[in-house]
């Protein structure tokens, strides 16, 4: 195919913590097979293209590459080991190491950049799309309702006063469109309690000022999961385009199942299995990781837990039925009919994947968005439930165990779950919402320079 300098170019700036960068990449190299002639640079640290280009390579098309910016540590720099240091460090350094490495490769390329297309959490970068005067597409890699507290943020602290919030913590949030079964002690910390000083917190309030300016706000999501927050958002963003879920409108590589945990779910009873997962970044305080064997001893659940080595060394002499593995093929697991059950932290990706596989929840939510996600899951979709008292004990582990594959409550979960797989099918399906949000999205990157 031709290449011509005038080709579109598109920036995508990636936010490179926990895995951010990777559904950022996979709506990436979907547009790239439908925009050939459209090039694409990926601009993360090296740590995070590193590890994408091991794991992720079939996402690197030939019109997409990948571009390092440095991590923001500064030289003879030792870390301190404080939460979220490391992101501070880079938010930091960021607006003027982005700048100048875009700049460096629209040169070494030829080609002028055409469009800026980041993770919604870089608010700066609306700005720097003015200066460069192109259009601005800020990505959200979680759900709906997480990103309208935070374009709502300044109408939650007005009208919930930053006083603290005990004894409000399970009032409702009736004021915002769509999220009436969230509680004020849902929201991520940064909108109305935490260190709303942080960097972070800063971050994601000055995320929600920015989007209105973005020429279109992308969310890994369908429509028909929140009709309510979908419409509200609709009419404050320029346009708000759900091309999601990101794996079935880009599928992820096939992580290598090194435990054969495939055919040993082909030997189980559909919908029997539990599958416990919680992510990159969180982990399971001790305790907790007793409570789950000691159910899982109790009951004599088959299940697949993913857990890193030196926290499966806790769990010595136990009679357990069932695979520990450091890192699961996840989606292949979800898929699979045996699995009935998944235990998670309310990550947004692995409730796309649950969802796409029609896979009920017990949720322990950690931080950020997660919270809000158990509460959809549980008192708005109906298709899972969050753990009693907001941690795993035995007996609440087992009592929730029990409600989803045995009782008649957790089969409605399950024909509920089903409902949200055909929705998303349909979604990104030919005529679906999902698909036609894509196209949409691929006319704004494709736009050449000069239109
Ligand atoms: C942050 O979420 P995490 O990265 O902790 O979790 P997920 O969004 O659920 O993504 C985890 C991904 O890792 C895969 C899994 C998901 O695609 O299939 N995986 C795997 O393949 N094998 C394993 O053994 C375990 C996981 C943040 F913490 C959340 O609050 C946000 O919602 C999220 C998105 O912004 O980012
Ligand atoms: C470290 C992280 C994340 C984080 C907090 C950390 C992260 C993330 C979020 C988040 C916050 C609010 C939301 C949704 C997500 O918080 O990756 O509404 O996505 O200390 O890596």
């Amino acid at each position: 195919q031709p290449d011509n300098a005038s080709d579109p170019h598109v920036a995508v700036l990636a936010f490179p913590f926990s895995t951010h960068a990777a559904p950022l990449l996979s709506i990436i190299s979907r547009l790239a097979s439908s925009a050939p002639n459209t090039h694409f640079s990926f601009f993360s640290t090296a740590e995070s293209n590193n590890s994408l280009l091991s794991t992720h390579k079939h996402y690197f098309l030939p019109n997409v590459k990948a571009y390092n910016v440095s991590n923001g540590v500064p030289d003879n720099y030792v870390l301190l080991g404080k939460p979220q240091e490391d992101i501070e460090l880079f938010m930091k350094a960021a607006p003027e190491n982005l700048r100048k490495a875009v700049a460096k490769a629209a040169v070494e390329t030829r080609r002028k950049v055409s469009c800026l297309v980041t993770d919604s959490f870089l608010w700066f970068a609306a700005e720097m799309a003015e200066e460069m005067q192109v259009p601005f597409v800020p990505c959200w890699l979680s759900g709906s309702s997480s990103l309208s507290t935070h374009f709502y943020t300044d109408v939650i602290r007005e009208k919930m006063g930053l006083e603290g919030i005990e004894g409000r913590e399970d009032e409702q949030l009736k004021f915002i469109q769509g999220m009436s079964k969230v509680c004020i002690r849902d929201l991520p910390e940064g909108v109305l309690f935490g260190n709303l000083q942080s960097i972070f917190s800063d971050m994601l309030h000055r995320m929600g000022l920015q989007l209105p300016q973005g020429d279109a706000v992308v969310i890994n999501s369908f429509e028909e999961l929140d009709p309510t927050i979908n419409n509200d958002l609709k009419s404050k963003f320029k346009q708000f385009l759900n091309v999601g879920p990101f794996n079935l409108i880009s599928p992820p590589p096939a992580v290598p199942d090194t435990s054969s945990c495939l055919p040993w779910l082909d030997r189980q009873k559909p919908a029997s299995v539990a599958y416990l997962g919680f992510g990159s970044v969180s982990r399971l305080p001790p305790n907790e990781i007793v409570a789950v064997a000691e159910a899982l001893e109790a009951s004599k659940l088959p299940f697949i837990w993913s857990l890193k080595k030196n926290l499966q060394a806790d769990l010595p002499n136990r009679k357990l039925n069932g695979i520990m593995v450091e890192w699961a093929p996840q989606l292949d697991v979800l898929a699979h009919n045996a699995v009935g059950v998944f235990i998670n932290h309310g990550g947004w990706s692995s409730l796309m994947e649950s969802m796409a596989c029609g896979v009920p929840m017990i949720i322990r939510p950690f931080f950020g968005d997660q919270r809000l996600n158990a509460r959809m899951v549980q008192d708005e979709w109906k298709i899972g439930v969050s753990v009693e008292g907001g941690i795993i004990t035995k007996r609440g582990f087992l009592r929730s165990l029990d409600l989803i594959l045995w009782q008649e409550n957790g089969k409605k979960m399950r024909e509920n779950v089903r409902k949200f797989k055909q929705l998303a099918e349909t979604a990104v399906g030919p005529q679906g919402s999902s698909m036609k949000n894509f196209k949409a999205l691929v006319d704004i990157v494709s736009r050449p320079n000069d239109a």
